[in-house]
C-alpha cells in the first residue's frame, strides 16, 4: 500500500475510500513516516512547509482540499519535481453565493434586523430604520478569475453594473476593466474581493482603496484576509470613512479584530465560503481523484501550473 501523510481530514464518505486505498499517517507520526510517504493530503492553510518537504525524500504529490494555496510552497515543491493539486471550479458557486449574500446582508442590515426581531424589540419600538439597496448599483470586483466571473453574473442578474480590476483585462468578460484599483473603488458602491493571496497582493486593498470606496461604500471579502489592510479597514469603519463590510476571511484566523464585534454595519462569517456538504464532498473527491490519477500513472486532474 502507498503511504500518505494526511494533514487534514477529508469528508467522511471520501475519507473511507482514502483509507481503503492508501496507508494513512497523521502529522503526529511525521518523524516515523517522513522517509516513506509518497503523497500528502492538505488544504490551503496547512502546509507542508519547505522544511517538511525536505524531509520527505519519497514525496511525489501534494493534493490540497482548497482552491487557494497561499499556505503551500508550490514553487518550492515544483523545484523538487513534486506537483501540487488544488480544487478549482467545484466551489465557484458557493463562494459566489456567499459574496452576494454578504453584499445583500450588509446593505440591508439583515443580521441586525434578525436580532431586532429575536430580542423582542419590534413590538416595542416599531419599524426598523431604512437600509441601502443592493440592486441597480455599481459592483466592483477585485479579481476576475473563475469565482469572480460567477460573482459578476449574479451581480448582473440583480441589475447591477459590474466593473473589475485585475492586472490585465480578462479576454471573455463583458465588464469594464479598471487598470487602477483606487479608480475602481471610487466608481463602486460595493467592492467584492476575490483575488488570490500572493506576495504581490498583500494588503492590495489599502487605506487609499478603502477610503476611495468611501462612507457609503461596502467592502466584501471572500478571498483571504491578507489581501486587505485590516488595520486600515477597522480604522476606516471606526471613523465612518467606509459604509460597511461583509467579511468571510481575516488576517489572523480564527482571530477577528474585536472592534468589529460592536459594529452594526459589519457582517462577519467564520470562513465558510465553500462550507456546504455538497461542495466539501466534491473538494474531497477531487483530492482523492488526483491521488488515484497520480498513483495509477494517469494525468493529474487539477495540477497548479
Ligand atoms: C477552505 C478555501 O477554507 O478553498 C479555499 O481556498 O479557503 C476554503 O475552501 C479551506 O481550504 C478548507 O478546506
Amino acid at each position: 500500500m502507498i503511504d500518505i501523510l494526511q494533514l487534514v481530514p477529508l469528508r467522511p464518505e471520501v475519507q473511507k475510500e482514502l483509507e481503503a486505498r492508501y496507508r494513512l499517517h497523521s502529522k503526529a507520526d511525521f518523524e516515523k513516516v517522513a522517509g516513506i510517504v509518497r503523497g500528502c493530503v492538505t488544504n490551503g492553510h496547512s502546509g507542508p512547509p519547505p522544511e517538511m518537504i525536505d524531509r520527505m525524500p519519497k514525496l511525489e504529490i501534494i493534493a490540497s482540499a482548497s482552491v487557494g494555496y497561499d499556505g503551500i510552497p508550490v514553487e518550492y515543491a515544483r523545484t523538487k519535481g513534486i506537483p501540487v493539486c488544488n480544487t478549482p471550479e467545484v466551489l465557484n458557486d458557493d463562494v459566489a453565493d456567499l459574496a452576494i449574500a454578504l453584499m445583500i446582508m450588509t446593505a440591508r442590515n439583515l443580521v441586525t434586523t434578525d436580532r431586532y426581531v429575536r430580542s423582542g424589540r419590534w413590538p416595542k419600538e416599531g419599524e426598523y430604520p431604512l437600509a441601502k439597496r443592493a440592486s441597480g448599483k455599481r459592483v466592483g470586483i477585485l479579481g476576475m478569475g473563475r469565482i469572480g466571473k460567477q460573482i459578476g453574473q449574479r451581480a448582473e442578474a440583480m441589475n447591477n453594473r459590474v466593473a473589475y480590476h485585475s492586472r490585465t483585462p480578462v479576454a471573455d468578460v463583458p465588464y469594464k476593466h479598471y487598470a487602477d484599483l483606487v479608480e475602481l473603488a471610487k466608481n463602486s458602491d460595493f467592492l467584492i474581493v476575490i483575488i488570490p493571496s500572493t506576495p504581490q497582493t498583500q494588503k492590495i486593498v489599502s487605506k487609499a482603496v478603502i477610503e476611495a470606496l468611501g462612507p457609503t461604500g461596502i467592502l466584501v471579502n471572500v478571498a483571504r484576509g491578507a489581501v486587505v489592510d485590516e488595520d486600515a479597514l477597522v480604522e476606516a469603519l471606526k471613523a465612518g470613512k467606509l459604509g460597511g463590510a461583509g467579511l468571510d476571511v481575516f488576517a489572523h484566523e480564527p482571530q477577528v479584530p474585536k472592534e468589529l464585534f460592536a459594529m452594526d454595519n459589519v457582517v462577519l462569517q467564520p470562513h465558510v465560503g465553500s462550507a456546504t456538504h455538497e461542495t466539501r464532498r466534491a473538494m474531497s473527491q477531487l483530492v482523492l481523484d488526483n491521488l488515484d490519477a497520480h498513483f495509477s500513472g494517469r494525468p493529474l486532474l487539477t495540477e497548479i501550473k
